[in-house]
């Protein structure tokens, strides 16, 4: 099919959504876990959507990958063991990719399909899914992390939302074993979604966060393919001050991280007061 819209189906219920053009569908498949899409789009070049939901779109992944990625990683002075939980798209592991200190970079998807699909038809974020450091474990990420005990320096969960097989990233289950996964001065960031419309979400992930580290911040970031062109992330630590350490210089080839955005990203609007705080 050409030059049809396609409209994120994440908020639709509330009568909210983002809708972009696309020139063709490049892939349209049911895997074992969800519905999986690739287009073209006429502005934000090709998008990944699961389940009706964009993914990513290769003119604005950065904005979010980055964000999701060089926040704990200049925070924590030596990141070697990584795991990103999800991510299947690979944009979180190249970033990861970018610090010299990393060792080794699990990466533990669900869905095998979500990688082969993204490697045929996102090379640019796909990119470093066979570097050496990196081992893909085709898992469910929750029953990984609680076999896995004190282990990694940083825990990534670049997660889709809380609904089908993500939702099970967004309970306290699995936020107690990422937290025992993690070494004793390990830092966890996960997506968490957008203050402008969950609020109450967000307020019961720091919640539940707060009750297992000394340090639970939120931050965000600008995408302006998600819902509500922002998106925010919990930054949970068992050491480090999420503002305070800047320990080597940032990677060099980024667009949007700068370590005037990293502070900047923490700082809230008023109106999040009350369920941020
Ligand atoms: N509302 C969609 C949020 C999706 C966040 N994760 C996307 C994965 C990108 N690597």
């Amino acid at each position: 099919m050409t030059g049809h819209w396609v409209t994120d189906q994440f908020e639709i219920e509330k009568g909210r959504a983002i809708t972009l053009k696309t020139a063709k569908t490049l892939l349209s498949k049911k895997t074992k876990f969800q519905q999986l899409d690739m287009y073209e789009t006429t502005a934000f070049g090709r998008l990944f959507v699961l389940d009706g939901v964009f993914m990513t779109a290769e003119k604005d992944e950065h904005c979010y990958h980055e964000m999701i990625v060089h926040v704990p990683m200049m925070v924590h002075p030596h990141p070697k063991k990584v795991l990103v939980i999800g991510g299947g798209d690979g944009g979180t592991v190249r970033e990861v990719l970018k610090h010299e200190a990393v060792e080794e970079v699990h990466l533990c998807e669900i869905d095998r399909e979500v990688i082969e699909a993204c490697k045929e038809f996102l090379p640019s974020i796909s990119c470093k899914l066979d570097d050496p450091k990196v081992t893909i474990l085709f898992e469910d990420g929750a029953a990984f992390v609680k076999k896995n005990k004190n282990t990694y320096d940083i825990i990534i969960v670049d997660s889709s939302d809380p609904i089908g097989p993500a939702k099970i990233l967004f309970e306290k289950p699995f936020y107690q074993d990422v937290h025992d996964a993690l070494k004793d001065d390990g830092i966890a960031v996960a997506q968490c979604e957008s203050f402008f419309f969950h609020g109450d979400l967000i307020k019961d992930v720091l919640a539940t966060n707060k009750s297992l580290y000394p340090i639970v911040e939120y931050y965000y970031t600008l995408v302006p393919t998600y819902p509500s062109g922002m998106i925010g992330f919990s930054f949970c630590s068992k050491k480090y001050k999420p503002k305070d350490i800047f320990n080597k210089p940032a990677p060099k080839d980024l667009k949007y991280y700068t370590p005037e955005v990293h502070h900047a990203s923490f700082c809230l609007p008023m109106f999040t007061r009350e369920f941020v705080l």
